[in-house]
């Protein structure tokens, strides 16, 4: 019993920065993303009556972190007791530095999982699934512009819009491609337990996901680049609020804002967003594409630059 799904991972336009049920790993509120095309993550799992336990080999190197993360998924999905499991992961761009890599990665882990035993069930249950391994993973089971809607219970996943229907293009800054020193949980927790402006910026949200769902709607890109920026600088307010402080910026972090600063003082259409990592994302029309690559990829600091367009959702390719 074999299967193998791939998963693009996404960006969020408003963020998910914290928890109401850490056990459940529910969401304190909602986020609207946009899922990738050009950046991936394959995940092959294999029933392997041969070994004792379960294997998680990542790039080609057994990775023993993210062992009990994935277990404890494959346990929600195929059930317990249940045979060992060989999982094979290959990402084409650098994991666990702010770059969505989780979300890619347990999308894909849950459709293959779930298609491994001939199971097939529909899209919004596989959200939940990989939402629980992951809150923004549940988000890369659809495409283009994607909300999470935080209901009182559970969780809503659906699609604002398919990519073809606003085909924006994001450019991505790498300034340090390594991992971050926190992981999101851990820092979300803090932030949760210690910051205070964190219980304003969860009764800000829903304001800020309609103002970006009505500027989605209308395709109006100069609206959703003003939410979108105040909603990643606030994350990040809660963050450095918090203590310990959590900083994922580097000093090219800030240089990469400057350099969409001025572009847009220029009257580029491009806006800019920070995950949980110090890599820059500016969110571009496709005609400005190859001015806002060639501004980061001057800027000091910056190592390398990848870009993408809008894609699909997760899938299987081969069962
Ligand atoms: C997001 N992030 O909305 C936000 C913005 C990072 C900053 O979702 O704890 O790996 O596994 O549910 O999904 C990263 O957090 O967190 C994240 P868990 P996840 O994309």
């Amino acid at each position: 019993m074999q299967a193998t799904a791939r998963a693009q991972p996404n960006i969020a336009l408003i963020k998910y920065w914290g928890k109401r049920d850490s056990a459940r790993n529910l969401p304190a509120a909602g986020s609207i993303s946009i899922t990738l095309s050009d950046l991936h993550t394959e995940m092959c799992v294999e029933v392997d009556e041969s070994m004792r336990d379960d294997v998680l080999i990542v790039n080609e190197c057994e990775d023993r972190d993210m062992l009990p993360r994935v277990k404890r998924c494959l346990d929600t999905i195929v059930g317990k007791p249940r045979p060992a499991v060989r999982v094979v992961s290959r990402c084409n761009f650098p994991i666990a530095a702010g770059m969505a890599s989780s979300a890619s990665a347990f999308a894909a882990l849950v459709v293959a999982a779930d298609s491994m035993l001939g199971q097939s069930r529909d899209t919004a249950e596989l959200a939940g699934l990989a939402g629980r391994a992951s809150g923004s993973a549940a988000r890369s089971l659809y495409g283009g512009f994607v909300e999470l809607e935080n209901c009182d219970d559970d969780i809503y996943v659906s699609q604002l819009l398919r990519s073809d229907e606003w085909p924006l293009r994001v450019v991505v800054a790498i300034t340090t491609p390594g991992p971050k020193p926190l992981g999101s949980s851990d820092a979300m927790e803090i932030s949760r337990r210690t910051s205070p402006f964190y219980n304003r910026w969860i009764e800000r949200q829903s304001a800020d996901l309609d103002e970006a769902r009505t500027a989605i709607a209308n395709r109006d890109f100069a609206k959703l680049g003003s939410v979108a920026e105040h909603n990643c600088l606030k994350m990040h307010s809660v963050m450095w609020g918090s203590r310990p402080p959590v900083i994922y910026w580097h000093s090219a972090t800030l240089a990469c804002m400057q350099t969409v600063r001025d572009l847009q003082s220029e009257g580029v259409g491009v806006f800019f967003t920070i995950d949980a990592g110090p890599q820059v994302k500016a969110i571009c029309l496709p005609e400005e594409e190859a001015r806002v690559r060639a501004a980061l990829a001057d800027t000091t600091g910056v190592s390398d630059i990848m870009v993408s367009g809008l894609g699909a959702r997760a899938r299987l390719v081969l069962r």
